[in-house]
């Protein structure tokens, strides 16, 4: 296994073959099999938001963010979908972690499972890069269900892909969930993944069909309850690419600017440092541009 060299040709936009992804996936569950539910991140740590698949402006939050390990990162989930370039992105972030398994930390959001990736994109752009061959998806969807579904940055920082839960209070609730599974349709994981910040107190079914919406209150209790200072969350689009709200309880984080080319959203990422001081450093799409690879006989 050449990660040195997949790493390069990766960010280079070229994917890799089926069976180096075979290897990769391989290598990388025996990694994230050993992360928690709740995986420890410290800082300086950098927090970027949905991907869905927009490759060439992951590259653009790589060169204006710095590149890994010269920068910690953390991911908060939805790299797959929706874009074009979905096994590009999570290529290279899954063989980025592979390589820096301490620098990089990549957790799992709604879109990482069989279900939603079947009607989103990644299953179809699998078949078309693969020669109408699932295996690469397969591979794939067996490893998110290694991914951590939740971090703790310095022990007061708690990041999630959506939000919170009315079966989960405390930390411990979330370090008895047995994760490695398909992301079910209901109950405290599935929450975790797909609930959103609301403006009314209390509980609200969500109307996306799973998780729940959750009030200010309710942040604030979580927060309070686990010591905790922040949630920093990812899963909706927000025009700025962060949106604070529940009076700075909760951070929705969104790094897929110019949203499937259909929004005129920014991306944003935020860096966090030692003394948990943090800047947001907002970003536009990449440039357009198309890469043709020639080859001389
Ligand atoms: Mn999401």
């Amino acid at each position: 296994m050449d990660l040195d060299k997949w790493i390069a040709q990766l960010y280079n936009g070229v994917y890799l073959q089926a069976c180096d992804i075979e290897k990769l996936c391989h290598a990388a569950k025996d990694i994230m099999s050993k992360e928690k539910n709740i995986q420890e991140v410290v800082t300086p740590v950098t927090i970027c938001g949905d991907i869905h698949g927009q490759f060439y402006d992951l590259l653009e939050l790589f060169r204006i963010g710095g590149r890994c390990p010269d920068i910690n990162y953390l991911f908060l989930g939805d790299y797959v979908d929706r874009g074009e370039y979905s096994v590009e992105v999570i290529t290279l972030l899954v063989a980025l972690k592979t390589k820096y398994k301490e620098r990089m930390t990549i957790i799992r959001g709604n879109h990482e499972c069989r279900q939603v990736t079947q009607m989103y994109g990644f299953y179809d752009e699998c078949l078309q890069k693969y020669g109408g061959n699932n295996s690469v998806w397969k591979q794939f969807v067996d490893l998110f269900d290694y991914f951590p579904i939740t971090a703790l940055i310095d022990e007061e920082v708690f990041a999630v892909h959506g939000g919170l839960s009315p079966s989960i209070k405390t930390l411990d609730d979330i370090r008895t969930i047995n994760r490695f599974i398909e992301v079910p349709t209901q109950g405290p994981m599935c929450d975790l993944l797909w609930s959103d910040p609301c403006e009314e107190p209390g509980w609200y079914v969500s109307p996306r069909g799973a998780g729940f919406f959750f009030g200010e209150d309710v942040s604030q209790e979580f927060n309070r309850t686990n010591d905790l200072t922040l949630i920093v969350r990812a899963h909706q689009l927000v025009m700025q690419g962060y949106f604070f709200c529940h009076n700075y309880n909760v951070l929705t984080i969104f790094s897929a600017p110019n949203y499937v080319q259909k929004f005129d959203n920014l991306g944003a990422f935020m860096e966090l440092n030692e003394k948990m001081e943090y800047s947001i450093i907002q970003f536009d799409a990449a440039p357009k541009k198309k890469k043709w690879f020639f080859q001389r006989n």
